[in-house]
């Protein structure tokens, strides 16, 4: 893994670990935290279930596992600030991480869909959103505050939303939010709460820190501490105060060979991945060796996983001397990624989807 802090623990893997696999393996799967990891024992964990709802509902593990049915989906989890380092390249971000290409992971998640205990409960239809709560407690703002953020109701009534227990078929890790964490398949990572102990249903988006000031994509000459919740605009509308994120943006990048490798020349394996977000597709996948004068078709895994990344792969004939490979996915919209990380510079280096490119040599 490539370590960013220790405490709290950040860490990427390398390109070569995360490539070719459809689940990314637990030791393997990125991690992003805001404060130290909380140790949660299962026996002591509740969910408390409140708000605009009409009985309010506290579970234990037990009854969480055993009242509603249980489902399993393939979804890739994506920071926000994956991919920051090649915005930090242009000017620099403080205080932020220089996320690589890697800060994104895919796994099996088995647990039960917030749907159902939404359903469960009797959601108010003036229940605009659902605010996740969780006990670790983060620094970061001023003063420190616990980790949470909210989602709209829409996406929390959708069944691909679920709380989680397994992650690959093992209880889900203590670092990747076990006992329990929501899952928000499509959605920036930050909104897949873990180790999750409230769920509130709400008018507004939640107030926390990590949903209402950071996680919020603002012009580029914006200042950051002057990002906070516009409840005005409830509509999501981009405001000095900065576009509050949601779906994941499409993006790809290279994940073999390595950026800087030293190759033989001749027939070159290159592969990565491309994720659409939301409820867009991969379509389709180019690979330039002339900085994006002309593309070819990359090979798309045939996998049928509407919530995950589409792994990709391709042969080309390295020549010898420096090239660069250049990588741009295409969504099932007609959709296609920016040429230029340059013009999609913002302060806190959130959603760089530009081309993806490495630079290798050969001889
Ligand atoms: N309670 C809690 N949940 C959290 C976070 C956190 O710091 N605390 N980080 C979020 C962010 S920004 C991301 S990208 C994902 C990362 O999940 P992972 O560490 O399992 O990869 O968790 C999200 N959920
Ligand atoms: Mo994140």
């Amino acid at each position: 893994m490539v370590v960013y802090d220790t405490d709290p623990y950040n860490a990427e893997p390398s390109r070569a670990a995360l490539d070719g696999h459809l689940l990314t393996p637990l030791d393997t799967f990125y991690s992003r935290n805001h404060g130290p990891v909380p140790t949660i024992d299962s026996d002591h964990w509740r969910l408390r279930i409140d708000g605009l709802v009409d009985h309010p509902l506290e579970l234990t593990l037990d009854q969480l596992q055993t009242r509603y049915p249980t489902h399993s989906i393939i979804a890739t989890l994506q920071c926000a600030g994956a991919r920051r380092a090649a915005l930090a390249a242009i000017q620099p971000i403080p205080n932020e991480a220089p996320w690589g290409p890697c800060a994104t992971s895919t796994a099996q998640w088995t647990g039960v869909r917030l749907a159902d205990i939404l359903t469960d409960v009797g959601i108010h239809p003036r229940a605009e959103h659902v605010a996740f709560t969780a006990p670790d407690t983060s620094t970061i703002p001023n003063p420190p505050q616990t980790y949470g953020s909210s989602i709209p109701r829409t996406k929390a009534t959708a069944p691909e939303v679920l709380l989680a227990w397994q992650m690959n078929n093992e209880p889900l890790p203590a670092l990747h939010g076990g006992p329990v964490r929501i899952v928000v398949p499509g959605y920036i990572g930050a909104r897949s709460v873990k180790w999750v102990t409230g769920i509130t249903a709400q008018t507004e988006p939640s107030n926390n820190y990590f949903q209402a000031v950071a996680y919020r994509l603002l012009t580029a000459n914006a200042n950051p501490a002057n990002a906070k919740p516009d409840n005005a605009k409830p509509d999501n509308t981009a405001t000095t105060a900065g576009l509050s994120l949601t779906s994941v943006a499409l993006n790809s990048d290279i994940l073999q060979p390595d950026d800087g490798a030293q190759l033989q020349a001749g027939p070159t394996r290159v592969s990565g991945y491309a994720y659409a977000g939301d409820n867009r597709r991969i379509a389709r996948v180019d690979i330039s060796t002339d900085d994006g004068r002309t593309w070819r078709q990359a090979h798309l895994n045939d996998t049928d996983e509407p919530w995950a990344w589409s792994l990709w792969h391709t042969t080309i004939d390295l020549p010898i001397g420096p090239s660069t490979i250049t990588v741009r996915a295409w969504d099932t919209t007609g959709a296609t990624q920016p040429e230029d990380p340059a013009k999609l510079w913002n302060p806190k280096g959130y959603i760089n989807n530009a081309w993806g490119r490495i630079a290798i040599t050969a001889s």
